[in-house]
């Protein structure tokens, strides 16, 4: 499957100047291709539906792969804490959850290890496939007009400082950029590179490409409870991965120090990426569990799902559906480098933000799961 959906139109609808088409044709469009994505999508995430029932049944293995540790079986309160003042309404109620045993990647996948991915199996990125009109327009009323080439290119989205300020916090679209050419391989865009950065997590990865990866690599991506569990390090009312003290943030993870989005102060040491591992672990030795990059999760989004849930569920697994299915979610977690306790304070292990499974950018990878039992952890 070689298409480029929502995000793609989203962004020629309000990042790119219109030249050759109308606002209102391109609208049309936007409508016509999420229809077409959502059947698209249907058969591209059949591997979500099937691990949701395979997920009942763990495996079991002999001994922990290397660069993942094993989660032992427990419960949890899922959710903000009451004290938590910076959490939104999405993340309450606080909900008791248990969650069976699971091993889970120590750091965000990295560049090195999605190479390896891509070198076995050529797998393209939807960043890096260029938009097929011929296939696209089958799909839209007839005689559509053909949006102009330069609005067919390859790409995604890349952040940009304002130095100038910003009108507000809320339009997004102030600080992102979409930038032909970039992609996994070329962070920034064109002329940019991952070399000398194969110890960073990959970025630029859809929904789509992370599950590729995990077919490949026998993996699944975590639900957001498993994330949550996980991120939590064996701490009891943590608000971050590695406790509550906000103070030792920019020692703790990377995310934008300084005024956002006009100045990164780069106290913690990146303006950027970090290579996984320049922080402390958590409590189970997990990596990056806040900031960095924002990693998927197999949960559909749904704002009002916590709401509806009963106290000690086991093993949930997210809303059977997505809020709005034309245009399906998915549940992304932990913060990223551009998170800054003014904006986006979504290091806090409680955080949640819906995701649009084609949409892309510089600071947004994963990591994965495999759900099972091991015969014995000494051996
Ligand atoms: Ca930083
Ligand atoms: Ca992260």
């Amino acid at each position: 499957m070689k298409k480029r959906n929502q995000h793609y139109w989203d962004k020629i609808l309000f990042k790119i100047p219109l030249t050759n088409v109308t606002k209102n044709t391109l609208s049309i469009l936007k409508i016509f291709l999420v229809g077409a994505m959502l059947m698209i999508f249907n058969t591209s995430c059949d591997h979500t539906t099937n691990s949701r029932k395979k997920n009942t049944v763990q495996i079991v293995i002999d001994s922990i792969p290397e660069g993942m540790v094993w989660i032992p079986e427990g419960s949890f309160y899922q959710g903000a804490l009451v004290s938590d003042t910076l959490a939104m309404n999405h993340e309450k109620p606080r909900h008791l959850v248990t969650i069976d045993s699971f091993l889970i990647d120590v750091t965000e996948v990295t560049n090195a290890q999605f190479s390896k991915f891509v070198n076995e199996t050529n797998y393209i990125t939807l960043a890096e496939r260029p938009v097929d009109w011929n296939e696209i327009k089958k799909q839209l009323p007839l005689n559509t007009p053909k949006p102009h080439d330069s609005l067919l290119q390859p790409g995604s989205l890349v952040f940009r400082n304002r130095p100038n300020g910003v009108a507000n916090l809320y339009d997004f679209s102030q600080w992102w950029s979409w930038k032909t050419g970039a992609n996994w391989k070329q962070p920034q865009g064109e002329g940019s590179t991952i070399v000398g950065k194969e110890n960073h997590p990959v970025v630029h990865i859809a929904y789509q490409d992370a599950l590729a990866y995990c077919k490949w690599a026998g993996r699944e991506l975590p639900t957001e409870a498993q994330w949550e569990y996980a991120a939590s390090g064996g701490l009891k009312n943590a608000m971050f991965p590695w406790g509550n003290d906000a103070e030792i943030l920019k020692k703790s993870a990377n995310t934008y120090t300084g005024i956002f989005p006009i100045k990164n102060d780069n106290q913690d040491g990146f303006t950027k990426t970090a290579p996984v591992r320049s922080f402390p672990g958590n409590g189970y030795g997990l990596y990056d569990m806040g900031g960095n990059v924002w990693e998927w999760t197999s949960d559909w989004y749904n704002a009002q799902y916590y709401t509806n849930l009963n106290d000690n569920i086991k093993n949930p697994r997210g809303p059977s559906l997505p809020i709005d299915q034309k245009a399906p979610e998915k549940v992304i977690k932990g913060g990223s480098f551009l998170c800054n306790a003014t904006y986006c304070a979504s290091y806090r292990i409680s955080s949640r933000m819906g995701n649009s499974l084609d949409s892309s950018s510089e600071h947004k990878g994963f990591r994965t799961v495999i759900n099972t039992k091991i015969k014995s952890v000494s051996d």
